[in-house]
């Protein structure tokens, strides 16, 4: 995608995100239906499905020639990223949606030929937009993010992660996460995998850390964290495939070594 039309679909994709957040704010005190979805914590409400609906439909309309990845089943069934993928994620953070009213977000991202190209993450009630094109930077609203630092020390980092982490008998060895958390500076936990990876990328988290996540939760934030020098793998160190879920390990690149290295001492 050369950089005229990634501009061009950047700026319908920014047009769309925003004026989705404003029918979200508008309606945030409204009643809401709540269903659940795999387990009765997975929660999806008429607006998730209904932002998701309007996202398709401007995209379809505007690009029939592109295909959708979105959580709620208003995309397309793909079996390769070929092409141009837009990976939709209508409101992440969909606990907080419902709980809190605030600290979820529209995370929006377009891939060509497997190769991420835009990520927008919308924290829709605060109105701040992380936005980035490939090889152009990352930016909160209109400030550009810096490159994250070179001399970041673990004991001096802040890890986000879900705390089921800290259970016993899941996938990692909770004495070992236990061990990880003295380590390091300080614990987070946010609920929102899009605003996550936002914030590794603004640098105000070092690194983010999560069982198992879907191609939607993620795909707007690889590009944000990409463009100001993280990296993000499974938790085993592999790259990611943005087809299926995987587990996540996005951070400053000075600190990943030494995570990876307490998960592969806690694999079970
Ligand atoms: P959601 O709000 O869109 O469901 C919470 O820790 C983060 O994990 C959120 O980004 C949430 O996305 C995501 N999440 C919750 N349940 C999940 C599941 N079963 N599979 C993948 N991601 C999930
Ligand atoms: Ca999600």
């Amino acid at each position: 995608m050369d950089k005229m039309e990634r501009n061009q679909v950047y700026l319908n994709a920014e047009a769309w995100v925003l004026e989705a957040g404003e029918q979200i704010r508008n309606k945030i005190n409204e009643p809401r239906i709540i269903e659940t979805k795999s387990n009765p914590n997975d929660l999806v409400t008429e607006m998730d499905k209904q932002t998701e609906k309007f996202l398709v439909e401007k995209i379809k309309e505007t690009y029939p020639e592109h295909y959708i990845i979105g959580e709620e089943g208003y995309g397309d069934e793909l079996t390769s990223l070929q092409g141009t993928v837009w990976i939709i994620d209508p409101i992440d953070g969909t606990m907080n949606f419902v709980h809190q009213r605030k600290n979820f977000a529209i995370s929006v991202a377009v891939f060509h030929d497997e190769i991420g190209e835009i990520g927008l993450v919308y924290d829709v009630m605060a109105d701040e937009l992380y936005h980035a094109k490939r090889s152009e930077g990352a930016y909160k609203n209109e400030e550009l993010l810096p490159e994250l630092r070179r001399d970041l020390k673990l004991e001096e980092s802040i890890v986000d992660m879900n705390h089921y982490f800290l259970c016993p008998n899941r996938v990692v060895d909770e004495k070992i996460m236990h061990q990880m958390i003295r380590t390091v500076r300080g614990s987070r936990s946010y609920g929102s995998a899009a605003l996550e990876f936002a914030y590794v990328a603004e640098g105000i988290i070092d690194g983010y850390l999560s069982m198992r996540l879907a191609p939607w939760d993620i795909a707007a934030g690889i590009v944000l964290v990409n463009e100001v020098g993280g990296v993000s793998t499974t938790l085993d160190g592999v790259s990611l495939n943005m087809l299926t879920n995987n587990s996540i390990l996005t951070c400053n690149p000075k600190i990943q070594e030494q995570l990876l290295a307490f998960i592969k001492n806690g694999r079970k």
